[in-house]
């Protein structure tokens, strides 16, 4: 288990739970007191999703969020330091965000922790556990703890680019950090979206969940201004944000890891490829070997919102809002990203 003396020693990135866990490490980073916020998130655009206990989202930045998540926004935006060997993981919910984890943490650990290790921390740990989600920090008060992470730090975050400021600073500035963003054909998220909600809210309808996605009413939504963000930043700045897509892992995914691997600055040598280290992570991160872990089989992503960790782990293909959708849901939805994403380079085939 780490300690806080042990992880400066250490090379990151460290399974952040190992972290969280360790006692001293707890005491020696201090939770920042809580900051007035009820004049901010009282002012915003206010929606509620009626098949969900009437969650409630703000618009924040013309982003909507759950408002217990805007002061974590705010406080983000004014707090976070990126260093510039930092690595964060982007997404929006649905889209690939577990597996996309897993491999980079197994990819950026690899030399401590090779993928055929019994003590893999991806065997004993839910992927999510191993990187620290940066909006859950601030929102607790507790990102002290990011400053105690050895580098390079690996952390995950659901925000859109413009609220992490630093992480790709303007054209021409020095500064910033990497971004691995992942996104997915918009009308497999949403069926992704529903299965995973019902578990939670089960008289969520699938309709509300396509009108959500098309309003841009979900969480972290609007889904084309969250994707073009990192999308418009990974064609300004390729060596800062590496644009991946969940159908393109499931196409090629030992390509992709070595395409990580590479924008992560850590290629595989010659050595790693002939000893199979690539082919081990892409097993060790496949959706059978994941499942199949007993800290993925048991227990809750977050404790008080009761999403079974499970949940994580469905179907994962490309294709199957065909067995969700009409026709004419389809349609709408497919129009509404034609008409978002004109003349931006970015497409859904
Ligand atoms: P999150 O953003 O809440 O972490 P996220 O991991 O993005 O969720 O979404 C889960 C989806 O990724 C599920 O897709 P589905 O509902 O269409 O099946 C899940 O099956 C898929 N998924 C999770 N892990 C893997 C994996 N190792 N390989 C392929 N797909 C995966």
């Amino acid at each position: 288990m780490a300690t806080s003396a042990g992880l400066s020693a250490r090379v990151g990135p460290v399974p952040f739970k190992d972290v969280e866990d360790a006692g001293d490490m707890v005491t020696a980073v201090p939770e920042r007191p809580s900051e007035e916020h009820v004049g901010l998130v009282s002012a915003l655009p206010c929606c509620t999703v009626a098949g969900m206990s009437n969650m409630k989202l703000r618009c924040y930045q013309g982003f909507w969020m759950q408002e217990g998540l805007v002061p974590a926004a705010a406080a983000l935006q004014r707090r976070f330091e990126p260093r510039p060997s930092d690595v964060i993981v982007a997404s929006l919910p649905k889209c690939g965000t577990t597996w996309l984890v897993a491999l980079a943490f197994a990819t950026l650990a690899r030399r401590a922790y090779p993928p055929g290790a019994a003590d893999h921390p991806l065997r004993r740990l839910n992927p999510h556990q191993c990187l620290p989600f940066l909006e859950g920090l601030f929102a607790g008060g507790r990102e002290g703890k990011l400053d105690a992470l050895p580098s390079p730090r690996l952390m995950n975050t659901h925000m859109p680019l413009a609220m992490i400021p630093g992480a790709v600073p303007a054209d021409g500035a020095g500064g910033g950090c990497r971004v691995v963003y992942i996104c997915r054909e918009p009308k497999d998220m949403v069926v992704s979206q529903w299965h995973y909600f019902r578990r939670v809210y089960p008289d969520l309808a699938f309709g509300e969940a396509v009108d959500m996605a098309c309003d841009g009413t979900m969480p972290w939504g609007p889904f084309w201004d969250h994707v073009l963000g990192y999308w418009r930043a990974s064609a300004a700045r390729p060596e800062s944000v590496l644009f991946l897509r969940y159908e393109e892992l499931l196409r090629d995914p030992a390509g992709n890891v070595r395409r990580l691997a590479r924008f992560v600055g850590l290629p595989f040598s010659a050595a790693e490829e002939e000893d199979g280290v690539v082919r081990g992570i892409v097993e060790l991160c496949s959706l059978d070997s994941l499942r199949g872990m007993e800290a993925n089989k048991a227990g809750y992503v977050d404790p008080r919102i009761k999403f079974p960790r499970e949940a994580l782990f469905r179907k994962g293909v490309a294709d199957d809002w065909k067995s969700h959708m009409t026709p004419e849901m389809a349609r709408r939805m497919d129009g509404v990203a034609a008409d978002k994403l004109r003349a931006t380079g970015l497409a859904f085939p």
